[in-house]
């Protein structure tokens, strides 16, 4: 086995369209539902508003103006070393309301003028097709993917783009991070591409359960039919990992590790196996949960399975057994405990580079299939120095040990990995709170939470960092 990751490993970056773009009403963009959240405000979740109101501020409008000045970014991405670039396609810019019949040609062109520039500078295009960006159409209209009608309107909208960029993109992911609906507490399910907004009364968790059926079969349709439109395309689904660690050796919260697994990476069985594991038939019967699963939904699930997994991975968490949660609740919303090994971020996400080996052995042993890290980085507040210079040594720290544990688990441990791409390798939107000030980025974007800012891209001491990283295919660390 070799001592060093392949010639052909891709690095590179990850953003999404919503997060970056801004320019959300031109080339004829339809409104999605980034469109009309407005930004976080302190010790309160991000709103979502019904439509777009006069008065509110809605980060995602703008973004960093990506939908303008993507040559440019493009430019210092190839100056980094980019094999790769991950964003995803903007269902509005293609399909405005998600209904129109023929698509909007401007949206189209879009994306062929991004993929021809990423290609032109040998950067391969790794495209998501669903990244928390349903028309808002789909969710006022049908109430999002509760509704089986938007498995077929999402089909049509992936067959547009599998068709018009068959010979630009050959790596897709279905839905990001299609797993992280768990909290189905908030009014608006905000981390999902569902669209649900809950009625009075609903129950929120079987609404959950059947919208992430629906888009499950509407997935698996897709990666079948994109093997038949181009046999060499590489579809996979995107999963939101952070492996759950029990609190203690009691066998009880081993246990509950355990389940909360299972709970959260169901959908992963389901796009590798193609059908439902029996614990979740089994507790949606205790729960009297009636699922629509038809025959027809079990033979697409089958035949849809995905090529490989694309993950993201920030941290980890860790669960203990209580006496009154029962096993079937022990999700880490339910039953989380701090780390007290672990250091956390200033948004307490708790920092654990070997998880990350943890993650990658632990799905290649439950899979057998190639891995993409799709999305790992570090949310800070970045401090501009009088010289200009931004001095980001926490954010090189965090990794440059998620890349050595990456690379245990390639070398020693034989974990097949296509790649690794960095979340918001430039500053853009958060997605969970709307903020500018989390930063990801190696390029540091001006512009506050407050929308105020230059746009002016700089490079920061990762940006160098990470160049040396790639030259070097991981050695230099
Ligand atoms: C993932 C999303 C991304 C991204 C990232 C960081 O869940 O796929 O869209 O935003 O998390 O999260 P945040 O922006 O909330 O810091």
């Amino acid at each position: 086995m070799s001592n060093s990751l392949s010639k052909e490993f891709l690095w590179g970056g990850a953003v999404a369209a919503h997060q970056l773009e801004g320019g959300w009403q031109e080339g004829g963009k339809g409104i999605s539902v980034a469109d009309v959240m407005t930004v976080g405000k302190p010790g309160q979740e991000r709103a979502i508003t019904n439509g777009v109101m006069p008065d509110e501020y809605y980060p995602n409008h703008d973004a960093i103006d990506f939908y303008h000045r993507y040559k440019g970014d493009i430019a210092l991405l190839k100056e980094m070393g980019f094999k790769c670039f991950r964003t995803s396609i903007a269902w509005t810019r293609i399909y405005p309301t998600g209904e129109e019949s023929e698509p909007n040609e401007a949206g189209l062109k879009f994306y062929d003028d991004l993929f021809d520039e990423l290609l032109k500078n040998d950067i391969e295009p790794i495209i998501t097709l669903s990244h928390f960006e349903l028309p808002y159409n789909l969710v006022t209209k049908y109430g999002g993917f509760r509704n089986r009608k938007l498995i077929d309107l999402f089909v049509k909208f992936a067959a547009t783009c599998f068709t018009r960029y068959q010979n630009k993109v050959k790596y897709w992911m279905t839905f990001n991070e299609i797993n992280n609906q768990a909290n189905y507490d908030s009014d608006f399910l905000v981390f999902t591409n569902s669209g649900l907004r809950f009625k009075p009364g609903e129950n929120r968790e079987e609404g959950m359960y059947q919208s992430a059926h629906n888009e499950l079969v509407a997935s698996a349709r897709v990666v079948k039919l994109g093997h038949e439109i181009n046999p060499d395309f590489q579809i996979g689904c995107m999963i939101a990992m952070g492996p759950v660690y029990p609190a203690t050796m009691n066998p009880d919260d081993v246990l509950a590790a355990q389940k909360a697994m299972e709970k959260n990476y169901f959908f992963a069985d389901v796009h590798v196996n193609g059908f439902y594991p029996e614990f979740l038939k089994k507790y949606w019967a205790r729960k009297g949960f009636d699922i629509n699963i038809t025959p027809q939904d079990e033979a697409d699930l089958k035949a849809g399975t995905v090529d490989y997994i694309g993950f993201s991975y920030y941290m980890s968490h860790a669960v203990k057994k209580n006496s009154e949660t029962p096993f079937d609740d022990m999700t880490p919303q339910n039953s989380q405990v701090k780390n007290t090994y672990l250091e956390a971020s200033d948004w307490g996400w708790q920092i654990d580079p070997k998880g990350l080996r943890y993650a990658l052995n632990w799905f290649t042993d439950k899979y057998h299939l190639p891995l993409f890290i799709v999305e790992n980085g570090f949310g800070a507040y970045d401090k501009v120095e009088a010289d200009g210079k931004i001095h980001d040594s926490y954010r090189i720290d965090y990794l440059r040990e998620h890349i050595r544990q990456m690379i245990l688990a390639v070398v020693e441990d034989g974990v097949d990995l296509i790649g690794y791409t960095p979340w918001g390798c430039i500053d853009l939107v958060s997605a969970g709170t709307g903020e500018m000030d989390k930063r990801y980025g190696f390029i540091y974007v001006d512009k506050n939470n407050k929308n105020e800012g230059t746009l002016k891209r700089s490079k920061k001491d990762s940006f160098y960092w990470f160049k040396d990283v790639i030259a070097s295919n991981g050695e230099n660390l």
